[in-house]
């Protein structure tokens, strides 16, 4: 390994890596450019990994996945115009999920600036409405500065995307300033008085209800929702995507707030006399529109914990608005005595049941292909303490989202933005971090947007299960498609290539099932694989959804 270049030797790019290793990075994602080859060449031999992707959209997906994994940025270099193009929707995706990232793009050189140059993008303007902080350095004795401002302004308030722009002349030039390391975070301490107040609030609920949220997924963060959970006596409804924040089996478990729940479902939560939401933003699919709680005013007291000030009481008339990092705030309100437990029992039991009902399995059989909720089955049987799935966008995932019951020591990683493409970039960032199988269910539309960069889980021997629900259509779209525009269907028919034999052209072992009976045997053969597995699942359209069929749509027109 080349050791560190004294700091009055080294270039722009050098201090860049530096500044990488100071924040801990040990892994980067890319699409090679010529716009940033002078980091590349000052990564040579530096101990950080680079690992090489096959379109930008992915490579930005395994950033956004890492930074979820490790709590901390995730990087991703790409380089000028078409690949920071192809970058945007993990940039978006870093933003609509809470996620921190940091994108560092190409740019041309500082000479030819604004005279729409080779690849030229004007990027404050292209990202400046998704990313946090957009930001081209000119001047490359401040590079250390603004990257160490970069990881700051990812991870401080809500996480989310900060861009730095490289111009391809800075990188090279001479730099005699010193690493910057890391900034110190905010102060995470409530007062106990706040604490003192939602102890009271609490104490006079009837019906509360805690809705948790993203900010609580490190270890801490879940052992202290939990244990306020059971302390407090209170059922907890976790947010879109979040369900491996709180064990499902718990009897405090009330349920995941995703797409299209039943509407006595809602309707029940809706009956709860005080919402405590603790680390959500409180989002557009967690509130099932803006009703839970009611927008602009709820129907019930609320109490919001957040990290971020901009967020808070921006939308809801909040009775009480905590900016704290939600787990110390857990923290705090577990030193505030709590009432004897058993006051909400009927409550807790009742919203408890309404998941329990939900994720109840009962077989189902369909004449074109197989319903895909029979997998789901069959993984919760195999899946371990320590499963790890990562899921795509699209209906097949609603089978996972109501029939698979989620342990607090798995994890679940899934695209809050609804980005089609997450899934397969997901699971081999996962398990590259983890070092563990991991499970990656996807749609037939999102293995073909995506799914190259199984190459990528190929050249690394990575130990994916990918299971492709092939339903021959875009089936999210087709369900909308069926209820907007009945019997109408355009644009949402697929043709597709055989993914078995599409996984073995990667290198990856190729299966393929078709019938109930083989469900098992196909599973055990990909789950025996050492490297990558793809399983080719012809799934029953007719069961366009977890909730519904084809058929019942028909009837309801
Ligand atoms: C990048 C992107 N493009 C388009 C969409 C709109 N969209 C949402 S779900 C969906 C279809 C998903 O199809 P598929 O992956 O086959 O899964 P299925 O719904 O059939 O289970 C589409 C096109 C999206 N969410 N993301």
């Amino acid at each position: 390994m080349a050791s560190e270049p004294k700091s009055n030797t080294r270039t722009a790019a050098q201090l860049l890596v530096a500044e990488l290793e100071a924040h801990g990075i040990d892994r980067i994602f890319c699409v090679p450019g010529e716009s940033y080859l002078a980091v590349l060449d000052a990564l040579y031999g530096r101990p950080i990994e680079v690992v090489t992707c096959r379109h930008e959209s992915g490579a930005g997906f395994m950033a956004v996945a890492d930074a979820k994994l490790m709590g901390r940025p995730g990087i991703c270099f790409v380089s000028r115009g078409p690949g920071a193009s192809n970058a945007a929707i993990a940039v978006h995706t870093a933003q609509q999920d809470a996620a921190p990232l940091i994108l560092f793009v190409g740019q041309v050189e500082r000479k030819d600036r604004g005279r729409g140059a080779f690849q030229e993008v004007n990027y404050e303007r292209t990202f400046g409405d998704m990313a946090k902080l957009v930001v081209e350095v000119s001047d490359p004795s401040r590079l250390a500065e603004i990257t160490a401002q970069a990881f700051h302004v990812a991870t401080i308030g809500a996480p989310g995307p900060v861009v730095v722009v490289l111009p391809e002349d800075m990188l090279s030039e001479p730099v005699t300033a010193l690493v910057q390391g890391r900034r110190p975070g905010l102060s995470a301490v409530p007062a106990q008085p706040v604490a003192s107040e939602v102890a009271k609030m609490l104490r006079h609920a009837e019906r509360p209800l805690l809705i948790a949220g993203s900010r609580l997924s490190s270890a801490p963060g879940r052992a202290a929702l939990r244990r306020i959970a059971e302390r407090w006596d209170i059922p907890v409804a976790v947010s879109f995507r979040q369900q491996d924040l709180f064990d499902n089996d718990h009897p405090l478990y009330a349920g995941h707030l995703g797409y299209l729940l039943p509407k006595h479902q809602v309707a029940t939560y809706a009956e709860s006399d005080l919402i405590l939401a603790v680390g959500t933003r409180l989002g557009d699919v967690t509130t099932q529109g803006y009703v839970l709680p009611s927008a602009p005013k709820p129907a019930q007291r609320l109490i919001h914990v957040y990290d971020d000030t901009a967020v808070l009481g921006s939308v809801f008339a909040t009775d009480l608005a905590i900016a704290t990092h939600p787990a110390a705030f857990l923290n705090a309100l577990a030193a505030e005595p709590a009432p004897p437990p058993g006051r909400h029992a009927a409550w807790n039991a009742k919203l408890h049941r309404l998941w329990a009902d939900l994720a109840a399995w009962e077989p189902r059989h369909a004449a074109d292909g197989l319903v895909f909720g029979a997998i789901i089955a069959a993984l919760a049987q195999r899946c371990g303490e320590d499963a790890v799935f990562t899921i795509d966008a699209g209906n097949f995932s609603g089978w996972l989202a109501r029939h698979f019951p989620f342990r607090t020591s798995q994890r679940l990683l899934g695209p809050v933005s609804g980005a089609m493409g997450f899934g397969v970039p997901a699971a081999v960032a996962a398990a590259l971090r983890l070092k563990r199988r991991v499970v990656c269910l996807v749609g037939d539309g999102g293995m073909l947007m995506t799914g190259n960069e199984l190459a990528v889980a190929v050249q690394h021997q990575l130990p994916l299960v990918i299971i492709v629900s092939n339903n021959g259509s875009y089936g999210t779209i087709r369900l909308h498609q069926e209820k907007a525009f009945p019997g109408r269907r355009i644009a949402t028919d697929l043709a597709n290539p055989d993914f078995a034999r599409l996984g073995e052209a990667f290198g990856a072992k190729g299966l393929t099932l078709e019938h109930e009976e083989d469900v098992e045997r196909v599973l055990d053969t990909a789950f025996a694989s050492a490297g990558p597995a793809v399983i080719d699942v012809r799934t029953s359209l007719e069961y366009i959804s977890a909730f519904t069929t084809l058929a019942a749509l028909a009837q309801s027109r």
